[in-house]
């Protein structure tokens, strides 16, 4: 618990307010036209312009992960839906639940682990 390794990226343990927080940063940039909802063309215009040759597939799990959120299927994700979807994630990996799990970093690795 606590120990850094060096080279395996930093973990920083966050709360699940801080969580929700970043999930809501990011459904803010994605809902372009700022009506409260995030459409898959939004989705697909707010990821990096790439010359990936792999960008399709890219596209296409991230229209997955779309599905996933859209809980009630009305094609369209919204904010409370991204917010359950933000705490699914974080109580799937606050496997002791003590409340606050561990980001990592660094480039690589799992996004997450709990500490
Ligand atoms: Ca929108
Ligand atoms: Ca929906």
């Amino acid at each position: 618990m606590g120990i850094q390794y060096p080279g395996s990226g930093s973990y920083k343990p966050v709360t699940k307010q801080q969580h929700l927080d970043a999930y809501k940063q990011k459904f803010e940039e994605q809902d372009l036209n700022k009506d409260g909802v995030v459409t898959q063309q939004e989705l697909l215009a707010s990821m990096p312009e790439t010359n990936n040759p792999n960008a399709g597939f890219f596209q296409s799990l991230a229209i997955m992960h779309f599905d996933s959120k859209d809980t009630n299927k009305d094609g369209v994700v919204s904010f409370e839906e991204d917010q359950a979807h933000a705490g699914k994630v974080f109580d799937t990996y606050d496997e002791n639940g003590n409340g606050t799990i561990q980001k990592n970093q660094g480039l690589f690795g799992t996004p997450y682990k709990d500490d």
